[in-house]
């Protein structure tokens, strides 16, 4: 049981499983994992895809025949195992050129640059059949209050996503993007903070319809937010694209633990969200195996991933099948939620012939606590 198999559609990002272990503190702890075994390995866990950066694959700075020298047996190994490339992402993040962020760092240069870079990117993505395109503003922030005009910098970022929805149009491309919010780290304020400023940002953007989100655990638990509810909010708007599954123990650094670990309960309604709110894409893993790990234990760790979302799955499947739970959905009037508040033709003035008494309603209790009880006792493997 909790075998993975590619209908599940299991993703996890190069640098993931790659990553390592440099941090602040200290060098790397792992070897380099060459692109081609990920494809291999993860494959033979039973994910169906794999995701990258640019200079995940391709070092940054690589000449035209280094890039197909690079690319080459990382295509082979996905024609090999059949794994796909759902998502591509670019890296505007960790050479010196962007420590001021590529689409909104104050020199015009580097914007120029950055465009420049994703578009090349964004060519590659579409080649290798990919439908997301990630942005993560990394390093679009600010340490300071005078260094960055935050009304410009959202002018200059709108452009770039202006710019490159309509590269994408003009050429036909079957591709979407999907912006990541973060709150900090690695600036001390990033851009588009949270899944509530990047979805207001979207709506002034000329190809709106382009763009969505790629919500992370993570970051919005570390801005102390709710992750169930921020991707319900974002299917609610017909945004949320794609997603970045990882743990998190409340607001302190970004852990990248493995999905399920961290907020369990957190997790749970992650899963009873992404299943029953009608998203069908990757389940995408964005996590960081622990320094603590050598190779046998990145690999544990994202078999982990795998193994705590479909456990956790099955227990929303039971959760939402089991009698007593339905029961007490309707004594907590949680279907009468999806009801419309006034009838048809109803307008404010047919509100005034309403006998409600509320000093009777105010004695109602809403039964919420029975409820939870049960799915905790779901979680916690009693029911
Ligand atoms: C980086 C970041 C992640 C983003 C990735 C996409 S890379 O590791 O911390 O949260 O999803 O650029
Ligand atoms: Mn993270
Ligand atoms: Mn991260
Ligand atoms: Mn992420």
């Amino acid at each position: 049981a909790y075998q993975p198999v590619r209908e599940d559609k299991f993703s996890f990002g190069l640098w993931t499983v790659g990553w390592e272990g440099v941090d602040v503190f200290g060098g790397a702890v792992r070897p380099p994992l060459d692109p081609a075994e990920a494809v291999h390995r993860l494959s033979d866990l039973g994910a169906y895809g794999i995701t990258f950066h640019d200079d995940d694959v391709v070092p940054f700075g690589s000449s035209a025949s280094e890039r197909l020298a690079r690319l080459e047996p990382f295509r082979k190994a996905l024609a090999d195992t059949g794994l796909a490339v759902p998502m591509v992402t670019t890296n505007l993040f960790s050479h010196p050129v962007f420590r001021d962020g590529g689409f909104t760092n104050n020199d015009r240069d580097v914007r120029r640059f950055a465009i420049r870079k994703v578009a090349d990117n964004i060519d590659l993505a579409v080649e290798l059949g990919a439908e997301t395109f990630v942005a993560w503003g990394g390093r679009e922030g600010a340490e300071s209050g005078a260094a960055k005009d935050v009304r410009a910098a959202l002018d200059r970022y709108k452009e770039a996503f202006d710019v490159l929805g309509e590269y994408v149009v003009r050429q036909g491309y079957d591709l979407r993007f999907a912006l990541e919010p973060k709150p900090n780290e690695p600036r001390g304020d990033i851009l588009l903070p949270t899944i509530g400023h990047a979805l207001a940002f979207i709506e002034e953007l000329e190809y709106s319809d382009l763009v969505g989100l790629n919500p992370e655990v993570g970051h919005e638990e570390m801005a102390g937010l709710n992750y169930a509810h921020g991707i319900a909010q974002a299917l609610w708007h017909g945004k949320l694209f794609h997603l970045d599954l990882n743990g998190q123990h409340g607001p302190r650094f970004d852990q990248d633990l493995r999905f399920g670990a961290g907020n369990a309960r957190g997790a749970f309604w992650t899963v009873d969200t992404v299943e029953t709110g009608g998203y069908d894409g990757p389940r995408h893993f964005d996590f960081k195996p622990p320094r603590t790990e050598d190779m046998d234990g990145v690999w544990a760790s994202a078999a982990g991933c795998m193994r705590n979302y479909l456990i956790l799955r099955d227990k929303s499947r039971a959760f939402r099948a089991d009698p007593e739970v339905q029961a007490a959905l309707h004594a907590a009037r949680v279907d009468e939620l999806s009801v419309a508040t006034l009838a048809a033709g109803e307008h404010v003035e047919s509100l005034r012939d309403d006998t409600f008494d509320p000093e009777e309603a105010g004695r109602r209790g809403m039964a919420f606590e029975h409820l939870d009880q049960l799915a905790l006792e779901h979680l916690y493997g009693v029911r």
